[in-house]
């Protein structure tokens, strides 16, 4: 660790002081650190890691860093130096973790207890998957999935598949997805995914396979436990298993980022984050009454594309009393976020605006 911090030697470049430190391999950003950015700094972005991280020789010639492509007419390995050379693209979205939430629900599902901090909104540069699989003749009749592998060595002595982090996202993603070598406009670190990730924008975070060195077009989901059995929606007392549905796409969401001290009296800025998963997010409402009365925010900042957060802000003008911040958003199609999110065994997808609510007292 880095001195004075208790950081974990790969992500010793962070800032300790925006962090929550949950373990090793979980770090969320502090609901402090966001404020109203537009763009999260890398050395702040939240950290999970459902396996050690490769190690970090594979970031010092990232150039030679190979990928396989399966399932096109003409599978090949490429190094990234020659990802360079075949297209280039920048996408702004907002990379959450499925589990972002799980502490908000009331049956205590095992597992990180993240609040609202395991999400930021970071830029991506690379090349489009669909520009690789146009120079590589297209996809494989009967594709159903984009299935990407993570390059970790795995432990010996037990079975791969209950440990590989091997995800698949319906072929539709394809559309959108990079291959990333960037993260705000540098190098991607290795706790990040560098030297190359696949970058599935509006999926939860378990879909952004880092280190990426195998993407196949494939017929079925990955038999890897991460995908058949893990990172489902199933109610909750049940067994996770491929019936369940898959955690992909994210919902509309926001959260309060201050204030969230108690003050004086006077005139203050309620400011937060909204973002609407695939689809923009269209507005966002605050409440500082814990919701009896709603008031219209507005966007601050660029608005940097469909998957991308923005920040918002209201101006208001508190009298001495007790408040409770919440905010909710709406997305381009119309859906709210719900006031309390349906419970599911393993507390993923977490979006009502209740349980987040900020408490402050105002003297
Ligand atoms: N990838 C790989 N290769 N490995 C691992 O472990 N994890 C996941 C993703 N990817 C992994 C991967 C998860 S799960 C998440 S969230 C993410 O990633 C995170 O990211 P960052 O960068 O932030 O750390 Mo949950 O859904």
């Amino acid at each position: 660790a880095s001195e004075g911090s208790d950081l974990p030697e790969y992500v010793n470049w962070k800032e300790p002081e925006t962090l929550i430190i949950h373990s090793d391999n979980t770090l969320e950003t502090k609901r402090s650190a966001f404020g109203t950015a537009s763009i999260t700094p890398e050395d702040r972005l939240y950290i999970r890691n459902n396996i050690s991280p490769p190690p970090s020789s594979i970031v010092e010639d990232r150039d030679s860093w190979e990928v396989s492509i399966e399932g096109v007419a003409e599978p090949r390995t490429l190094t990234l130096a020659e990802l360079k050379t075949m297209g280039i693209e920048t996408v702004t979205m907002v990379l959450q973790c499925s589990g972002n939430g799980r502490a908000y629900f009331d049956h205590d599902p095992s597992g990180t207890q993240w609040q609202l901090g395991a999400a930021g909104n970071v830029m991506w540069t690379g090349v489009p998957l669909r520009s690789i699989v146009e120079a590589l003749g297209g996809v494989a009749e009967g594709a159903e999935y984009v299935t990407g592998t993570g390059g970790e060595e795995l432990p010996e002595g037990i079975d791969p598949l209950s440990i590989l982090v091997e995800r698949s996202v319906p072929l539709e993603a394809m559309e959108d997805i990079l291959l990333a070598w960037d993260i705000n406009g540098e190098p991607i670190s290795l706790a990040h995914g560098g030297p190359l990730r696949m970058v599935v924008p509006g999926y939860t975070g378990v879909n952004n396979v880092k280190y990426i060195k195998k993407i196949a077009f494939t017929e079925e989901e990955s038999p890897a436990r991460i995908q058949q059995t893990r990172y489902r929606l199933m109610p909750v007392g049940e067994e996770g298993g491929p019936q369940w549905p898959s955690v992909w796409k994210m919902d509309v969401k926001s959260w309060i980022t201050g204030p969230l001290d108690n003050r004086g009296a006077g005139p203050v800025l309620v400011t937060g984050v909204a973002f609407g998963g695939t689809t923009p997010v269209d507005s966002v409402e605050v409440s500082v009454d814990g919701g009896e009365t709603w008031h219209q925010a507005d966007f601050v900042g660029p608005d940097l594309g469909r998957f991308a957060w923005r920040p918002f802000v209201l101006a208001v003008d508190l009298e001495p009393g007790n408040y409770m911040l919440v905010s909710r958003a709406t997305d381009s199609e119309g859906n709210s976020q719900p006031e309390n999110f349906e419970p599911n065994q393993s507390g993923y997808s977490h979006n009502g605006w209740r349980a987040p609510g900020v408490e402050i007292a105002v003297s």
